[in-house]
């Protein structure tokens, strides 16, 4: 007999559609156990809900996630909310008894993140963050070659992820409000880039300096209604007035790590040319890595061990099955490609196999190793508000 365990979906928007995905179809494509039951989606609105949960497949809807994740009939709690009520979600979901997978970043503040990490060393559920890019194939075969030692000693990290869809004729949405997201580029995109560094080279940021913090457009049309709109939002109507964007437009800074590595992080959402660029370049002793989600299936290695007369960037295609590669047997033939859906679904592999008593292809962050990342993003900020060097220890 499998078993199953029933998931709440907190959130019907971006991140609830890449998370209903990966529920629905991650039972087809893994062997996981326990199997996913799409049991009830909670949102704000019971009409768009029902819609949402016709097309994904939810069982039941909810205006109330205070009920949902008290039920006795949920398992895991699934926070796709916006960055504000992280905290409150998660922890009300932690002390009903329940595992929880939280979007990223942990939280809007590094107070709701040590409350969230708090509340889950006490708990009998297992904690997720959804940093879903340590499950790029690409991305999870440079931590193992790393590890494996094929660089070597690591001397410089270079991480940037670079989006332009923040321009002037973006509304005012919840991510450009400071008290609902707690920050813009930086919480949203360097939180990826610092898990990833981390997750890639299995070093800490020790010191954060040179940082610098900016909002380039400083008004926004503020939308209609009580909506928070998502990016790209359909037709999202506006009020003809303008509101104040109260987070950054981009953030930049240097740090150190635990090995030695020098590191630069930048976030941008108006690093016009480029739209999913998240990107990094590791070099070591004995060899290099370079990757850009845009170009998400490959892996650029420089390798000094070969003979100086070929040594040179060498493409890896990490989609070929029978390679070894991660997570590619669960998908197609050599070649075929992986998305960015895809990387939500082995992702919910990764959990519902750690559920089962298993080992994730990659390592999943729980809310303890998610809350170093979000001390990382608060010492980038402290640093750019004093202009010094910030120790991620004493923030
Ligand atoms: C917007 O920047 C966003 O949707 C992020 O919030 C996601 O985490 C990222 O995967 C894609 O871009």
């Amino acid at each position: 007999m499998t078993t199953t365990i029933n998931v709440a979906l907190l959130g019907s928007k971006f991140m609830g559609r890449a998370h209903s995905n990966a529920w629905l179809n991650v039972g087809k494509f893994f062997p996981v156990e326990p199997l996913p039951v799409m049991h009830t989606v909670a949102g704000r609105s019971a009409s768009d809900l029902q819609e949402f949960a016709d097309r994904w497949g939810w069982q039941q809807t909810s205006t109330d996630w205070q009920s949902v994740v008290q039920s006795a009939d949920v398992g895991l709690v699934d926070v796709a909310t916006p960055n504000g009520v992280h905290a409150e979600q998660a922890i009300a979901a932690l002390e009903a008894g329940k595992h929880v997978a939280c979007e990223k970043p942990l939280a809007g503040r590094l107070t709701d993140a040590q409350a969230m990490t708090d509340a889950a060393e006490g708990a009998s559920g297992s904690t997720f963050v959804w940093f879903n890019y340590r499950r790029v194939p690409a991305v999870a075969l440079a931590q193992r070659l790393v590890a494996s030692g094929a660089l070597g000693r690591i001397y410089h990290v270079r991480a940037a992820y670079l989006q332009s869809w923040g321009g002037p004729d973006t509304p005012l949405l919840w991510r450009f409000q400071g008290d609902v997201a707690g920050s813009g580029a930086h919480g949203d995109l360097n939180a990826h880039i610092i898990d990833t560094v981390r997750f890639i080279t299995g070093e800490e940021i020790v010191t954060v300096e040179g940082a610098i913090e900016h909002t380039f457009i400083e008004e926004r049309d503020l939308l209609a209604g009580a909506a928070g709109g998502e990016i790209g939002g359909a037709g999202a109507a506006t009020a003809g007035a303008k509101g104040r964007s109260t987070v950054d437009d981009a953030v930049l800074f240097l740090a150190r790590m635990s090995g030695g590595a020098l590191a630069s992080f930048e976030a941008s959402r108006l690093a016009t040319g480029y739209h999913n660029g998240n990107r990094f370049e590791i070099h070591g002793e004995r060899g290099a890595l370079r990757f850009d989600f845009e170009r998400m299936n490959e892996l650029h290695f420089y390798n000094l061990d070969n003979d100086s007369a070929v040594q040179g960037w060498t493409t890896i295609d990490v989609t070929r099955a029978g390679s070894g590669h991660p997570y590619v047997e669960a998908w197609w033939p050599d070649s075929h490609g992986l998305g960015y859906e895809h990387t939500f679904v082995n992702q919910a592999s990764d959990i519902l196999t750690v559920l089962g008593g298993g080992q994730p292809v990659a390592a999943l962050p729980d809310f303890a190793d998610a809350l170093k990342t979000q001390r990382v993003l608060h010492a980038a900020i402290a640093s750019a508000r004093n202009r010094a060097p910030v120790d991620v220890a004493d923030v």
